[in-house]
């Protein structure tokens, strides 16, 4: 008998990292381990180890949409996250790209992580494309995912410590639309992570700090952890706990390799790799 069941592919548009522990490579085993499939679109090849970002090399803003344009006519999303952009011409694609599904009534849950800089310091957002996710692309989206540095450069205020979150994440919300705002404290001790829902409500999400290596790409899995939690159909808060415990049983888990920071262990639902 035919199934009912048709798979609606979940999409990321990020960048790649060859050594697969951030970027589309890494978000696309953590679709699988949650049991989705997953499609995807490249805005910057990388050249990356463990060890950091060496070089990034953006790829042509109409190249990144004409992929967007031509995946959703044949593979129709049913949601998409957002990570590095590198430029402010792939910003304005990925904004006009939603911008068209919301006129087409495709409307489907949108996180993006706003991807400014690797954690060994190096640029992958450009100054304007800074202003222009802030601007044009924030407003488009259901969710953002900053760790406490791009929550200070988003929001313009400093935020150094655990009290400084909540008044910086609902200025990132403004009071025009329901954003839902996940605030991670990866690095504050413990590493509590701040959730602000669309309709106002607040949390803080404990975490437990773990003595680990394998710390590359947590805010790639965090943000399609949580997008897959979303279109399994788990109101905002279970997809925001789902997805925090889905990254610390990743680096739990996760075995040593590669000489800096490696990758987290993405597949552990599916088993031991
Ligand atoms: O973790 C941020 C990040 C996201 N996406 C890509 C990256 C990095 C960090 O290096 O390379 C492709």
């Amino acid at each position: 008998m035919a199934s009912a069941s048709k798979i609606r592919p979940v999409l990321t548009i990020a960048g790649f990292d060859p050594s697969s522990g951030a970027g589309v490579t890494a978000d696309l085993m953590v679709f699988a381990a949650h049991g989705l499939f997953g499609t995807s679109c490249i805005t910057s090849l990388t050249v990356q180890s463990t060890i950091g970002v060496q070089a990034a090399h953006p790829i042509r803003p109409e190249t990144v949409r004409a992929t967007l344009d031509y995946l959703q006519a044949d593979l129709p999303t049913a949601g998409i996250k957002i990570g590095m952009l590198a430029t402010a011409g792939t910003v304005a694609e990925v904004a006009g790209f939603l911008e068209g599904l919301r006129r087409k009534g495709e409307r489907v849950p949108v996180v993006l992580d706003p991807v400014l800089r690797s954690s060994s310091g190096r640029e992958l957002l450009d100054q304007e494309g800074i202003a222009m996710l802030r601007e044009r692309l924030l407003p488009l989206v259901d969710w953002v995912t900053p760790n406490l540095d791009e929550l200070s450069i988003l929001s313009g205020r400093r935020v150094s410590e655990r009290g400084d979150l909540p008044d910086a994440a609902r200025l990132l919300q403004g009071a025009a639309w329901a954003l839902n705002v996940l605030a991670t404290g990866g690095h504050l001790n413990p590493p509590d992570d701040f959730l602000l829902t669309g309709d106002g409500g607040t949390w803080w999400l404990p975490g437990v700090r773990i003595e680990s290596t394998s710390t590359h790409g947590t805010g790639c899995a965090l943000s399609s952890a949580l997008l897959s939690g979303l279109v399994q159909g788990k109101t905002p808060y279970q997809a925001a706990v789902g997805a925090k415990l889905y990254v610390a049983e990743a680096i739990r888990t996760a075995e040593k390799i590669g000489k800096g920071r490696g990758p987290l262990n993405h597949l552990w639902p599916l088993g031991r790799f």
